[in-house]
């Protein structure tokens, strides 16, 4: 019996010390600056690409079909409706994800709305979109993902991906092309029941240093980092997805978006944002 003891006690501190290294290694990264180390430079100019305010019966043709790819949602699952009060207009769009919806086989499963891929490499987009969590929405200890922002044909996951578990709202954004790769964490103000919120990312998709990520919530910048932002193994061809992608659970849930923009924007490197406040320790999580 002292043997066994002592054979799963070295197997446990072996176990905590690869998990450690690989954390280490993953989520050091020193071409990474974040909050006030990083600097982004201010908007000069911008063109709105794609808007949908979900005024309309149906949503914008723009958005990519709900089979395209590997499936986005299941009939029915997206639809506009004026039933609760919009965050501008009398529309808004209504998600909802029930269990088993466009499962890929791994335990996963998706209701969302998809930009379309576009050739975004080299340029700075931003991104902005009002969400509602409903008073009855699920705030379990379960995978969920947002609004995520990904990279053609590179994969395991999104580059920033906007995130709410267990009532906790935060950020995660990947350190790209490393031994191995891993993700930074961000904490994100609460999104609360009932009330909408207004996202606003600015993001330069970029395979060098030369790449942002900053991150407005109702107007307040609460994610700045500057580091690579697109895989040098991926496509140029970025989208973004909103709606809710989670493991899989067997309550439904429905999550409501209005006011999508997406727009290109020209920075001016000369007339920089202010600087954030230093960031704060975000809880490191999986
Ligand atoms: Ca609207």
């Amino acid at each position: 019996m002292k043997k066994v003891g002592k054979t799963i006690l070295t197997i446990l501190v072996i176990t905590t010390l690869v998990l450690g290294i690989r954390r280490l290694l993953s989520h050091y990264d020193p071409r990474v600056r974040v909050g006030s180390e990083c600097s982004i430079p201010a908007i000069a100019t911008q063109q709105m690409l794609f808007a949908d305010d979900f005024e309309e019966p149906s949503i914008q043709e723009f958005w990519a079909e709900p089979d395209a790819g590997s499936g986005r949602y299941e009939p029915g699952a997206v639809a506009t409706t004026n039933e609760r009060d919009a965050r501008n207009g009398t529309g808004c769009v209504s998600i909802t994800l029930r269990e088993g919806d466009v499962s890929d086989g791994n335990n996963n499963e998706r209701a969302e709305l998809d930009s379309g891929k576009h050739p975004f490499l080299g340029r700075t987009i931003r991104y902005q979109f009002s969400i509602l969590i409903p008073n009855d929405f699920p705030q379990i200890e379960n995978r969920l993902v947002i609004a995520q922002f990904k990279q053609k044909s590179y994969h395991n996951g999104p580059i920033v991906a906007q995130r709410f578990r267990g009532g906790r709202h935060y950020l995660s954004i990947r350190t790209i092309d490393r031994v191995l790769d891993g993700r930074r964490y961000f904490p994100l103000p609460d999104l609360v029941p009932e009330v909408w919120h207004d996202m606003d990312y600015l993001i330069r998709y970029a395979t060098d240093d030369s790449g942002f990520v900053s991150v407005k919530m109702d107007g307040e910048e609460v994610v700045r980092y500057c580091g690579p932002t697109a895989s040098t193994q991926g496509r140029n061809s970025f989208y973004n997805k909103i709606g809710l992608y989670r493991d899989r659970w067997p309550d439904p849930m429905t999550i409501f978006f209005d006011d999508y923009r997406l727009s290109e924007v020209e920075t001016s490197r000369a007339h920089r944002s202010p600087d954030l406040e230093p960031e704060e320790d975000a809880t490191p999580e999986d």
